[in-house]
C-alpha cells in the first residue's frame, strides 16, 4: 500500500445521496474534490464546502487520478461515463453503483478498453454511514488500483478488497441485501399482523421482536457450517422440515384472517412443502439451502 493518495485529489461523478455523502466524507479529510452531476445544483451546494464544479464529466474525469462514480444504475454510469472516455486513460475508475456481477465485468472491459484501472464497490451502509463505524465497503477488480488508493478509500469505512473478478463486490453485496429485505420483509410482515398503532408495533419490537431475531440469528452460523460441509445429519435436527412444513400454513391463514397479505411469506411455504416432497423433511432448516442454487458452481 502507498501513502501517496494520503490526501490526493478525486473526482466524484453522481452526487445523489450517496455520492454527495462520500464528496463530504473526501471534503472533510482535506482532499481536493472535483464532483460533477447531471443536476447542476446538487453540484454547486458541495461548491459551498470545498468542491470544484465541473462542466462536463470528462472535464472531471481528467481532473483527477482517482474517479468515483455513484448513480443510480449502471445505464446512467455509461451515460455519465461515455461523454468521459477520452479522459479515462491511465485513471483508476472506482465504480460504487449497484448493479450485477455480469454488468460489473462489461463495465470493467469497457473501462479497461479505455486505459482505466477498474475497480468495483458495494457500500454496505447507508449514507449517514459513510465515514463512521459500521460503514463497510466491498471491492473487487484492479488489485493495483485499491492497494495505491486504499487509504482515501478508507475515509469512506472499511475497505475490504475481495477478488480480481469485478463481479466479486455486486455478489456479495447482493447476497447481503438479500438477507436484509429477507430480514425487513419478516419484520414488518410481523408488525403489520400485530397491528401498529397507538404504540403497539414499538412495544412488540422492542420487547418480544428484537429479542426473537436475536435468538434466531444464533442458528445461521450453523446453516452455514452445514452447506459448507454437507453434513445435514437428520439425527441432529431439532426442527424438523416436516413440521415446520405444516406448521408454516398457519402462518398464511392467520395472516389472511388479520386483513394481512401473506405474499412476503409465501416463498418460504412453498420451499418448505417442497423440502418435505423431496424427501428432505426430517433434516432441519440448513437442508432448505440446498434447494436454493438451480446450478453448482
Ligand atoms: N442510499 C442508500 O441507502 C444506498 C446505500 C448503498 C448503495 N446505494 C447505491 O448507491 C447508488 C446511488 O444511490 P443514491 O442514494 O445516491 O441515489 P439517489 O439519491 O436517488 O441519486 C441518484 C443519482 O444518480 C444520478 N442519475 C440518475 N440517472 C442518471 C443518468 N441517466 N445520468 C446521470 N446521472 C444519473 C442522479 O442525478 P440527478 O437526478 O441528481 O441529476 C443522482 O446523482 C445507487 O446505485 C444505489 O443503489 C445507495
Amino acid at each position: 500500500r502507498t501513502s501517496a493518495d494520503a490526501a490526493g485529489g478525486v473526482t466524484v461523478l453522481g452526487l445523489g445521496a450517496m455520492g454527495t455523502a462520500l464528496a463530504r466524507t473526501l471534503l472533510a479529510a482535506g482532499h481536493p474534490v472535483t464532483v460533477w452531476n447531471r443536476t447542476r445544483a446538487r453540484a454547486e451546494a458541495l461548491a459551498a464546502e470545498g468542491a470544484t464544479v465541473a462542466d462536463t464529466p470528462e472535464a472531471a474525469t481528467a481532473a483527477n487520478p482517482l474517479v468515483i462514480v455513484c448513480v443510480l444504475d449502471y445505464a446512467a454510469v455509461r451515460q455519465t461515463l461515455e461523454p468521459a472516455a477520452a479522459a479515462l486513460a491511465g485513471r483508476a475508475l472506482v465504480n460504487l453503483t449497484n448493479g450485477t456481477p455480469a454488468q460489473a465485468g462489461e463495465t470493467a472491459a469497457w473501462a479497461n478498453g479505455h486505459g482505466a484501472d477498474y475497480l468495483d464497490g458495494g457500500i454496505m451502509a447507508i449514507p449517514p454511514m459513510i465515514g463512521h463505524p459500521g460503514a463497510t465497503l466491498l471491492y473487487s477488480g484492479s488489485r493495483a488500483a485499491f492497494d495505491t488508493h486504499q487509504r482515501t478509500l478508507e475515509r469512506f469505512g472499511v475497505a475490504a478488497y475481495l477478488d480480481k473478478d469485478p463481479g466479486a463486490a455486486p455478489l456479495y453485496d447482493i447476497a447481503l441485501l438479500s438477507a436484509m429485505y429477507g430480514l425487513f420483509g419478516g419484520a414488518l410482515h410481523a408488525i403489520a399482523l400485530v397491528g401498529p398503532g397507538e404504540g403497539r408495533a414499538t412495544e412488540f419490537t422492542s420487547t418480544l421482536l428484537l429479542p426473537w431475531l436475536q435468538a434466531m440469528m444464533a442458528s445461521v452460523p450453523e446453516f452455514a457450517r452445514q452447506l459448507d460441509t454437507g453434513d445435514f445429519d437428520s439425527r441432529a435436527a431439532t426442527s424438523n422440515l416436516a413440521m415446520q412444513a405444516a406448521a408454516y400454513a398457519n402462518l398464511l391463514d392467520a395472516s389472511e384472517t388479520a386483513g394481512v397479505d401473506p405474499l412476503l411469506l409465501r416463498p418460504m411455504g412453498e420451499l418448505l412443502r417442497r423440502a418435505a416432497a423431496e424427501g428432505h423433511g426430517d433434516r432441519d432448516v440448513p437442508a432448505l439451502g440446498t434447494l436454493l442454487r438451480t446450478e453448482r458452481r
